[in-house]
């Protein structure tokens, strides 16, 4: 048997937010666009919101008619300095998008660029799949839902801005 690595890091501390929820405020940007699809991250995403204490009037859904628009409705949200976190769901089907590339890169990069300028987390749940099936596979009810990994890291990085080092002065 191999022998087990030593993990420690002799002392060093380590800072990882927690998954409490509780009285954490989160928005959520959804595309109605493949609504069949996203429909099953918004679910999973509240579910494990909820699961982990977040309160139902902390949290808010914004619809938005497709992943292009995402990045406007977070920006007015990050604005508002209401949110801890902000989750931005969507599906895009290669196989059923020409600007596919576009519509996933420029999404992608101004969500980053707009989490790096408010200092706010916005999440990036923008599934990219291939096609129907593969994306499908990843918003699954009882198995894979990727909401619901979305939703585990916004309370993550919502509580881990809360560490002295990382908060604002
Ligand atoms: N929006 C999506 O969220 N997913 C898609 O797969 C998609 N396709 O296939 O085109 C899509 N397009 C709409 C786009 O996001 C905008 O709503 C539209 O271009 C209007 O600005």
């Amino acid at each position: 048997m191999e022998k087990r690595k030593d993990n420690s890091l002799k002392g060093i501390p380590e800072s990882k937010g927690s998954f409490r929820a509780k009285g954490l405020k989160i928005a959520v940007v959804v595309s109605d666009f493949n609504e069949y699809l996203t429909r099953g991250l918004l679910l999973g995403a509240v579910d494990t919101l909820l699961r982990h204490g977040a309160r139902k009037p902390d949290i808010k859904v914004f619809h938005v008619p497709g992943a292009f628009e995402i990045p406007l409705a977070a920006k007015r949200l990050v604005q508002k300095k209401r949110w801890d976190a902000v989750i931005t769901l969507a599906v895009v089907i290669r196989g059923e998008t020409k600007h596919f590339d576009q519509v996933v890169r420029e999404s992608a990069r101004s969500l980053r660029e707009l989490s790096d300028r408010s200092e706010i987390p916005v999440i990036l749940g923008i599934i990219s799949a291939h096609t129907v099936a593969q994306a499908v596979e990843r918003v699954g009810v009882k198995h894979m839902n990727k909401g619901r990994e979305w939703a585990m890291a916004a309370i993550e990085m919502a509580n881990l801005m809360r560490d002295r080092s990382l908060k604002k002065k």
